[in-house]
């Protein structure tokens, strides 16, 4: 097929990728351009990200882009939360942090004595986590860099101001700060105020679909796209553009976008900023065309990366496929754990922490490598189903298909295990589904596609492959492990 080409470099926590999507009739043909790591780096001051090696990441994507014939236009996205900080000259000052990073242990408590957390969550509608931006700015005070600072760019904006020299905040993405209004869906200034943030620190806002600028003369130069290449705003917090894209026939549908972290939940018009859904820790994220994403981080793949990474430390076979066959034939339910106790957080031995979780709540930890991997995929097949459940629940509506996207859709006994644990099917794929939303984005914007969301869904449907899984396993031993799971509403 011949068609409009775009670009989406997505940014995750483990790796970087630059994706092309060729748009015809009927037609999304995804090539890999580019994918290159992301590796973070401990400092004295804590763990940060490697800005510049994401920066020259993407331009190398965007290099093999114009080699594979050039784009109509370019989009970025990636995790939330992160920032980096310009000075008055537009210099990014220092290094961003990594939101693993211990140092805003304290900070949620400084925050909520000007602010309480029930006020907080009815002005942002955000899940309480120790890392949100505002927290993490809470614990920078006082510092030089935040004095300097005349400039916050969260992470995918900043890759944004370095290929076109504008500045602006996404809405999205925004939305994932703490100091962006959830009914309002603009900048909170009386939560800066009160929060001692400068309201200038926070640029102006800008939409999915909306331009962003044009390629700086020595990124042209670099790259080999033409200098008036432009770079359309996408939904540049990555859980966005991934539910963006979704591949659901009608309305009834759950969705778990699954990576590093699982976000599961509902697609709704209008945030539920209630006690009920603060307790059960849900959040309200902006969507594409003013959607609501009300969702719930569950720990996620970070839990068995983590596990492979310290097995590949000491040497040990850390595969992960034989490590799958293994869980698969393993005894179902060994142990029961809470993907999202605290102190899976931070990196390091996964295993280890998860044995003395298991020893602290009187359990047998797993005795195989196998039933380990099997105890990370059942805690997360259950806090799936039951964030789903808890979801509909709290907006009285029902849901027939849960759809998992991302990476995770390709870990058959995942999709399995999610389905059984939620009695409901479950559709896997596509494993790109927030590179797909990018391209989405950028290809309606640029008139490459009609304007309505579920037909840009019927499109990924169409084109994508995508895998059902009817849910199936014994319904009294996945309700005896939810009752044995310590899960709890945070
Ligand atoms: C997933 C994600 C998630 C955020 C986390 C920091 O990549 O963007 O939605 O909560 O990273």
């Amino acid at each position: 097929v011949r068609g409009p080409v775009f670009a989406a470099a997505d940014l995750g926590a483990t790796s970087g990728r630059v994706i092309l999507g060729r748009f015809g009739p009927d037609r999304l043909d995804l090539t890999e351009a580019h994918r290159f790591p992301n590796i973070p780096v401990r400092l004295p001051g804590g763990l940060h990200w490697d800005v510049l090696a994401l920066h020259q990441g993407v331009l190398d994507g965007l290099r093999a882009a114009a080699r594979a014939g050039g784009v109509t236009s370019v989009g970025i996205d990636g995790w939330a939360v992160d920032y980096g900080l310009l000075d008055a000259d537009g210099r990014l000052l220092g290094n961003p942090h990594h939101y693993r990073d211990e140092r805003t242990e304290q900070a949620a408590e400084q925050v909520f004595a000007v602010v309480p957390r029930e006020e907080l969550y009815r002005i942002t509608g955000l899940q309480h986590l120790p890392f949100t931006t505002v927290f993490q700015l809470a614990s920078a005070r006082g510092s030089a860099q935040l004095d300097t600072a005349r400039t916050l760019l969260l992470v995918p904006d900043l890759m944004v101001h370095w290929l076109t020299g504008t500045v602006g905040a996404e809405a999205t993405n925004a939305s994932t700060t703490g100091l962006f209004d959830a009914t309002t869906r603009t900048w909170s200034a009386g939560l800066a105020d009160r929060l001692g943030i400068r309201p200038g620190l926070l640029p102006p806002l800008r939409l999915p679909g909306e331009p962003a600028g044009t390629l700086l003369p020595h990124v042209a130069a670099y790259t080999g796209l033409p200098p008036s290449t432009p770079v359309t705003t996408v939904a540049s917090h990555d859980t966005a553009s991934a539910v963006a894209a979704v591949p659901a026939r009608g309305p009834d549908f759950a969705y778990v976008s699954c990576g590093t972290w699982s976000l599961a939940g509902l697609e709704l018009d209008a945030p539920v900023l209630t006690e009920a859904a603060r307790t059960a820790g849900f959040t309200n994220e902006l969507g594409t065309d003013g959607t609501v994403r009300f969702l719930r981080n569950i720990m996620g793949l970070w839990l068995l990366t983590e596990t492979l990474g310290t097995r590949a430390a000491r040497g040990l076979p850390h595969a992960l496929g034989p490590l799958l066959d293994e869980a698969a034939r393993a005894r179902p339910f060994a142990a029961v754990i809470d993907p999202d106790a605290p102190e899976f957080l931070p990196p390091g031995d996964m295993p280890a922490r998860i044995a003395a979780f298991c020893e602290r709540t009187g359990q047998t930890p797993p005795e195989s490598p196998g039933s380990l991997v099997r105890t990370i995929l059942e805690a997360l097949a259950l806090a799936h189903a039951r964030t789903v459940r808890r979801a509909a629940e709290l907006t009285g509506r029902d849901v027939a298909v849960v759809h998992l996207v991302g990476g995770g859709s390709r870990n058959a006994l995942l999709c399995q295990l999610t389905a059984d644990a939620a009695g409901l099917p479950v559709v896997a794929g596509p494993g790109e589904a927030t590179a797909i939303g990018s391209l989405l984005i950028q290809a309606r914007a640029h008139g490459a596609v009609g304007d309505d969301r579920s037909a840009l869904r019927r499109l990924v449907a169409a084109t994508q492959p995508l895998r059902r899984y009817e849910p199936g396993g014994d319904r009294r031993a996945w309700a005896a492990a939810a009752a044995r799971t310590g899960q709890h509403d945070p």
